[in-house]
């Protein structure tokens, strides 16, 4: 594997970060997961621009355009021959003193990582996953805004302990006022009476490129969407459930907290946004290899 770090490749075992980093002292810096289909890279503009904004929010300067970015990852895909397959594109606040401010970081480090992807097992897209509202709630929007696509995952993480100590994939996070947010990797969508419903942003969930690309699909397919506040109440009566990310794109939801939602099986309108989605993955995206 070849792995791009500041403009140039290394082999896996020479690709290295300094550990006066402050990525890894203070987890500051942001990233992106991204996709590979069919030779596309998917949705790469809309991935980069989520992660300038990101680096903006930080205050985080990405010493490259937006542009010359875009053809790095390009390029890290082509250096491992890849058409299908995951992209982690990591910026860090880059190397420090052993304080935590990041005015004595001279420059940010670019690092971007072309890989096989590990996927779900098939069985939750057929069957759906079962999964549990945690504890631990999602972070308020004005401590470290949920929006902003963070090498602080620690939020994150303990849900997902809380996940694993249950025994299923994935958690629902309610925000302090107990209204859904998001799940730790994904965002959350129910279907009630044929319309489609998701949290606002506001609520304290990454503005998700998937959630996006599933929003689309639904005005394309003529399906009512809103983003009101919903409350775990209103996910145990859905008829439909599913999560929406990078990693898992769409997956249903079968039960949360012991309650069956729906029919327990996917649903129709859950299956006809995923064929939609697998559609746009074939067109929508940037081409990696011009053949
Ligand atoms: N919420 C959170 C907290 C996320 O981290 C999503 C929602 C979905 O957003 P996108 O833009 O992907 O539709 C994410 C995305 C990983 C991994 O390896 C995590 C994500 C994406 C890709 C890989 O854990 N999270």
């Amino acid at each position: 594997m070849k792995v791009y770090i500041d403009g140039q490749f290394f082999d896996e075992a020479d690709a290295k970060v300094s550990v006066f980093d402050h990525g890894l002292l203070y987890g500051d810096g942001v990233f992106e997961g991204i996709r590979m289909y069919h030779n596309r890279v998917f949705k790469l503009r809309e991935h980069i621009e989520r992660l300038f904004w990101s680096a903006k929010a930080l205050l985080l300067e990405i010493p490259m355009s937006p542009a010359d970015l875009i053809a790095a990852t390009l390029e890290t895909c082509r250096q491992n021959n890849l058409r299908e397959g995951y992209i982690r594109l990591v910026v860090t606040r880059g190397k420090g003193t052993l304080g935590l401010d990041p005015r004595r970081c001279p420059k940010a480090s670019v690092i971007i990582i072309a890989s096989t992807i590990q996927l779900y097992p098939d069985k939750y897209y057929q069957e759906g996953l079962t999964i549990v509202t945690v504890p631990t709630t999602r972070m308020l929007v004005n401590s470290v805004n949920p929006a902003i696509k963070s090498l602080n995952y620690l939020n994150n993480v303990l849900a997902r302990i809380e996940a694993n100590n249950a025994g299923v994939e994935e958690a629902i996070m309610l925000n302090t006022e107990g209204f859904v947010a998001e799940c730790t990797g994904d965002n959350v969508f129910i279907v009630q009476k044929g319309r489609l419903y998701t949290p606002p942003l506001s609520a304290g969930a990454l503005y998700g490129i998937t959630r996006n690309t599933v929003l689309d699909c639904a005005r394309e397919l003529g399906i009512t969407s809103s983003e009101p506040n919903l409350t775990r109440y209103d996910l145990f009566i859905a008829d439909e459930m599913f999560l929406t990310g990078t990693a898992a794109e769409i997956v249903p939801v079968v039960k949360v907290d012991g309650r069956v939602i729906g029919t327990g099986r996917p649903g129709p309108v859950t299956a006809k946004l995923v064929a939609a989605f697998h559609e746009k993955t074939k067109t929508d995206g940037e081409m990696i290899f011009s053949d």
